[in-house]
Formats: C-alpha cells, sequence, structure tokens
C-alpha cells in the first residue's frame, strides 16, 4: 500500500515536469538488474537516428554480451488488463535461460489508472504523452536496456508465456527479428469478421507491394534483437508501425522468422477503427512503396 502510494506520488510529480516538458520520461520504479545502471544516462523521447540511439552505454551493453530481455508494452487505457499482462510474463522461466527481465509499460496518456498498476506490478513506467502507437514503441524502445525486445498489447491478446520458447528458437537459429502469426491458428470468436478481413487484406497488399513473405503483417507481438532497431528506418508514429518494422527488417536482410501463436479476446475497451486504421494503414503502404521507388 505504501509503495502504491509513493508509486502515486511520483507520478502526480511526473505528470507536472511533463506539461513543461512534452518528453516521455522514464519512471524508474524497481529495477532487478544485477547490474549498476544507475548512472547510465536514459535518453528521452528520441527524434530517428538520434545519437542517443546509439550512446556509448548501449555499446556498453551489447560488448558486456549481457543477456537481457526487455518487455515492452504499450498502454492507452488498459487499466482492466495491464495488471493480468504483466504477470503473465515468464520471469523465472527467462531467469533460468540466463536472462534478465525488464518489464516497460509505455503510457500513452492514459486517463484511467493504467500507469499505477503498472507500476504497483513492478514494471518501469515511461510516460510518452504524444499519442500514437508508433510513438509509444518509439520510446520504449529508447529506453530500454535489454539487448533482446520483447513486445505486445496490454490487452492480454498476446502469449507472452510463450517467450521463452520463442527466444530459444531465435537463440538456436541466430535469428535477428521473429514476428508472430495471429492468424493461421485462429480460434472462432477471437477476432471480428471485419478485423479479420482487414488482417488478410492488409498481409496481400504487404506482400503485393513490398514481397513480405509474413502471414500476419498486422501482428503486435515481435522479439528482436536491439541492435538492429537503429539500422530501421521506421518512421511511422501510429498503427502502420507495425507493418513497417516488418518491412524494414525483412527489407535490410536481417534473419526473420514468423512463428504462429494462439492469439486471445482482448480484454477492455477497443480502441482501434477497423476503418480509419485500415484505411490509414493501406495508405501508409502505398505512400512507402512509391517513396521507395522514388529514392
Ligand atoms: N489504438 C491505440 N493504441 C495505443 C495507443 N498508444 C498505445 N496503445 C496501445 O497499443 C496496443 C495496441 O492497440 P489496440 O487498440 O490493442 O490495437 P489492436 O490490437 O490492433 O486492436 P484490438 O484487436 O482491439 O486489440 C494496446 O496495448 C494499446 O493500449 C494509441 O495511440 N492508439
Ligand atoms: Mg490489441
Amino acid at each position: 500500500m505504501f509503495f502504491l502510494k509513493e508509486g502515486v506520488k511520483k507520478m502526480v510529480q511526473l505528470e507536472n515536469a511533463i506539461m513543461s516538458t512534452n518528453t516521455a520520461i522514464p519512471v524508474e520504479t524497481e529495477t532487478s538488474t544485477e547490474l549498476d545502471f544507475e548512472n547510465l544516462s536514459s535518453p528521452p523521447f528520441p527524434g530517428r537516428r538520434n545519437g542517443d540511439r546509439r550512446n556509448t552505454n548501449r555499446r556498453i551493453f551489447d560488448r558486456k554480451n549481457i543477456k537481457k530481455i526487455t518487455v515492452v508494452i504499450p498502454a492507452l487505457n488498459e487499466e482492466q488488463a495491464i495488471g493480468l499482462v504483466i504477470k503473465e510474463i515468464p520471469i523465472n522461466e527467462l531467469k533460468k535461460m540466463g536472462y534478465e527481465v525488464e518489464i516497460m509499460v509505455i503510457d500513452n496518456g492514459s486517463k484511467d489508472k493504467t500507469r499505477y498498476i503498472a507500476n504497483s506490478h513492478r514494471a518501469k513506467v515511461i510516460v510518452q504523452p504524444i499519442k500514437g502507437y508508433g510513438n509509444a514503441y518509439k520510446a520504449g524502445f529508447a529506453n530500454a536496456t535489454g539487448n533482446i525486445i520483447a513486445t505486445g498489447d496490454a490487452d492480454l491478446t498476446y502469449p507472452f508465456n510463450d517467450l521463452p520458447k520463442i527466444i530459444k528458437k531465435m537463440e538456436d537459429e541466430n535469428l535477428d527479428f521473429i514476428t508472430t502469426d495471429r492468424l493461421t491458428n485462429l480460434q472462432p470468436g477471437v477476432m471480428s469478421r471485419t478485423h479479420y478481413f482487414g488482417n488478410r487484406l492488409l498481409q496481400l497488399i504487404t506482400k503485393i507491394l513490398f514481397g513480405l513473405p509474413c502471414k500476419d503483417s498486422q501482428s503486435g507481438m515481435w522479439i528482436f534483437k536491439r541492435s538492429i532497431w537503429d539500422k530501421l528506418n521506421v518512421k511511422s508514429s501510429g498503427m502502420p508501425f507495425s507493418q513497417e518494422l516488418k518491412i524494414e527488417a525483412y527489407k535490410n536482410g536481417f534473419k526473420c522468422a514468423e512463428v504462429p501463436i494462439a492469439y486471445r479476446t482482448r480484454v477492455g475497451e477497443v480502441k482501434l477503427s477497423t476503418l480509419k486504421d485500415g484505411l490509414g494503414n493501406i495508405l501508409h503502404l502505398i505512400k512507402k512503396r512509391i517513396f521507395n521507388w522514388w529514392i
């Protein structure tokens, strides 16, 4: 209880700070690290390809060959699910595999208790006041200290308990980027028909325009080496972030794979507008294709 109150106090201070800076500020609550990260600068929300993405500290992590996973979870008003999502992360199993685990929730300006619940579950909370799914992830990746990043929504749709299995595959096959496929094993009723059709359509367009071999271009669960992020030119600040990340990972020749997962029904209020976000994603694919031809 005391911990929660302290957390709330910290959050209020943080919100005041945000008003004046308009940047994402990391709120470090409890860190489970065995290393001393205290003195390392944690950059605020970065612009693309800023020096902070390649800072010396990052190179130190890479050089020491530390096995550390940062689970990055973007959240916008997800108070119903966020606690359950964090609890599902198999920390002990990952530790047995030799990994340190950092859990990071990127609060995208939630009006509910999302950030307080995340904080009370000992996640690091980063507040990204600039709205957008892509903006949330950019803030998360910039602040992640793991050399492996794993992602997923804050709505209990993605099976975080599959992480050890997926990371084992990554190690065994020396993969750089793994994306997940929600559609192949999708159970009836988990996704609405319009949403399913929209996903299939987007996957087809992505395949035609970019030759992307994925079965699911829109999945939001990825596991990848942190080092490749610096080499991907992902510009999207909103929902197209997911497809653009995959296009960039494949296009840049990284060793990629896709694994099927058991996707689940969302907990909490739906935010996605199938029509608006779907059309936005199609438009983004066309614009990216034209731009790529142009340069
Ligand atoms: N839609 C939306 N989601 C955001 C934003 N910022 C962070 N998020 C989080 O990003 C994740 C993906 O958004 P969802 O609304 O679940 O999108 P989706 O998974 O395509 O749609 P559902 O099938 O309804 O889950 C969730 O955890 C959101 O809380 C934002 O600006 N818009
Ligand atoms: Mg979702």
